[in-house]
């Protein structure tokens, strides 16, 4: 395990905006890029997620972004400690993403073990995804490049492609980051099925979460789904995909933020970053009316169809193209006169359901547990929060009891169109 410096190491030191040139401005790599006086550079602390310190640095030659690890949860406070060395697997996973999806990850310039930091490419001009949603804005080619984006870090991370003992020796090195899986497992999969401590939903729903913590089965479809999730070392993952881990421009979609990265199933990606899309869908009609709310759903439908062809096109692709490792090999196939194409088609199918359950389940823990999304959250009218609410919640439920019931994504569009209809609050 790789994580020699431990949250009580004395060199660690939270940045400031007052001491980050101090600290950073003799570092070559940062310097450099950023240019000028480090006296005079522009710091910012832009940081709006749950867990770190964001800094946006700019000088005479350009800007970097600064990311840092606190020995705590930000959103909860130091009541909640969390180890520094998240950071290091976070570096880790955006060096591998760059190689495995090129060009999408931010590219990382610079890394500081001790300190729990690291500075990477600033992206400009995007911004986070989720605004764009929740503003009513298109990004083009956005589910097509998410879909790639998942096929080919599940393909390439995975023994279909890896050298078996690479692939092997990175489980293990992942597997020393045992504390940020623990907040998927609890956050995502356990604590919106029961009143866990750092719940909250909007009130006006609780008839509808009530019944769904009441429904056995679900429950332990979700645990089985967990035990999956813990137990199954198939790729390295983003593991948080959600639009918030997402930057775009009108043309251009990039993906940063990999802290939750481990390894695990390959379905989870393209699951939790459908779900996103999906809250972004019923979360609409409290953002925009009439026929700019039609169409701007009909848009956020084809994103997500896009993001389903696109992974199964890219996967069969690399299926063909770069099927080197262990697994299926062709010496079983190709070689013996035989095609790996059904073989192929069956693994997808298995991928796709399993995605369209773990898509339900952070469906439900976006507006039952501890972390909610913008989408939602942002509905100042909370009869109107929880009545979209409700329709999100109730085709979370439906995708995780029956994903079989989805046999093709057209279904899953008309699912969806069902459930935007509906009304049970
Ligand atoms: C305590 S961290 C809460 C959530 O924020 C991150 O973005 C992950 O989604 C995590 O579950
Ligand atoms: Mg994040």
């Amino acid at each position: 395990m790789d994580n020699d410096q431990h949250d009580e190491s004395p060199r660690y030191e939270a940045l400031a905006v007052d001491t980050l040139a101090a600290r950073l401005g003799d570092v070559h790599e940062v310097a450099s890029r950023v240019g000028g006086d480090p006296a005079s550079w522009e710091i910012r602390e832009v940081g709006d997620g749950n867990l770190n310190l964001v800094f946006i640095v700019t000088g005479t030659a350009g800007s970097v972004v600064v990311k840092q690890a606190l020995p705590y949860v930000r959103m909860v406070g130091e009541s909640w400690p969390l180890p520094l060395y998240r950071a290091h697997f976070e570096y880790y996973a955006l060096v591998r993403q760059a190689k495995r999806a090129p060009n999408i990850a931010p590219e990382v310039f610079y890394f500081d073990k001790p300190q729990a930091l690291f500075v990477m490419e600033y992206l400009y001009p995007h911004t986070i995804l989720r605004r764009k949603l929740i503003k009513g804005e298109r990004v083009a080619r956005l589910g097509e490049t998410i879909g790639q984006f998942c096929a080919r870090t599940a393909f390439r991370g995975s023994e279909l492609s890896l050298p078996s003992p690479e692939k092997k020796q990175d489980v293990g090195l992942f597997s020393g980051n045992v504390a940020i899986p623990a907040i998927t497992e609890s956050l995502v999969f356990t604590d919106p099925y029961y009143g866990a401590e750092m719940n909250h939903h909007t009130p006006e729903l609780s008839p509808v979460v009530d019944e769904l913590r009441r429904n056995a089965r679900l429950k332990a479809k979700v645990q089985r789904l967990l035990m999956k999730f813990t137990a199954n070392t198939e790729t390295m993952l983003h593991g948080d995909l959600h639009s918030g881990s997402i930057m775009a421009t009108d043309t251009d979609v990039r993906v940063i933020d990999p802290e939750f990265s481990q390894y695990g199933p390959m379905a989870f990606d393209l699951g939790m970053a459908v779900a996103n899309f999906l809250m972004a869908y019923f979360s609409q009609p409290a953002h925009r009316q009439g026929d700019e709310l039609a169409a701007y759903q009909a848009w956020i439908l084809e994103v997500i169809e896009a993001c389903f062809t696109s992974f199964d096109a890219e996967f069969r692709h690399l299926w063909q193209t770069e099927r080197t490792g262990i697994l299926f090999p062709r010496a079983l196939f190709e070689d013996q006169g035989n095609s790996a194409d059904d073989a192929c088609d069956a693994l997808l199918e298995e991928i796709r359901l399993d995605a369209l359950a773990y898509c339900g389940i952070e469906m439900h823990r976006r507006v039952l547990s501890l972390a909610h999304n913008a989408d939602f959250e942002e509905i100042e009218d909370t009869a109107l929060r929880a009545r979209l609410e409700a329709r999100n919640v109730l085709m979370g439920q439906a995708l995780i009891m029956e994903p079989d019931a989805v046999r093709e994504i057209p279904a899953l569009i008309e699912l969806a169109q069902a459930y935007n209809r509906q009304d049970v609050l």
